[in-house]
C-alpha cells in the first residue's frame, strides 16, 4: 500500500523494508522514481505532512563502505551530501553496516545513520 500526497511527489511504502528493498521498491513505482533526496530544508519540509504516520523513513543517502564518518552520497545522482539535518550526536555509525540514512520521528525527523538491513523502516520515494 502506498500513500500519495499533494502533487504525487512523495510516496511512502507502508510496510517496513531494508534500505536495499526500499531502493528497489521506489525504482519499481514509476520510471525515474527513487528513494528521497533531501538537498535543502525546503525539500525536507515539502514532504513533512506525509511523515507523521511513520516512525522511521529511509532517504537515498548512503555512506560508501569504508567511507569517512561524514561522507555520504545521494545514490541516485551520485552527488555528495552537502545539506544535512543530523539529529543529536549523529552521524554515529554503530556498526559497519550503519551506512544508510533514515529520518526519525522521535528526533523530529532529523537524520540518523542506521543499519541498512533494518527492515522495519518505511521507504520514502520521490519522482
Ligand atoms: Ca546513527
Amino acid at each position: 500500500m502506498t500513500y500519495y500526497l499533494g502533487t504525487g511527489v512523495c510516496v511512502a511504502n507502508k510496510t517496513g523494508v531494508s534500505w536495499y528493498e526500499g531502493d528497489l521498491f521506489c525504482k519499481g513505482l514509476y520510471p525515474g522514481a527513487h528513494l528521497f533526496d533531501i538537498k535543502s530544508e525546503e525539500e525536507q519540509l515539502a514532504c513533512l505532512p506525509l511523515f507523521d504516520s511513520f516512525p522511521e523513513l529511509w532517504t537515498s543517502a548512503k555512506r560508501p563502505v569504508g567511507g569517512d564518518r561524514e561522507e555520504f552520497y545521494w545514490i541516485n545522482s551520485g552527488e555528495r551530501v552537502t545539506y544535512t539535518n543530523w539529529g543529536p550526536k549523529e552521524p554515529r555509525p554503530g556498526t559497519s553496516r550503519s551506512n544508510c540514512v533514515r529520518l526519525k520521528k522521535a528526533t523530529r525527523y532529523t537524520w540518523d545513520d542506521h543499519n541498512c538491513m533494518d527492515n522495519r523502516v518505511t521507504a520514502l520515494c520521490e519522482w
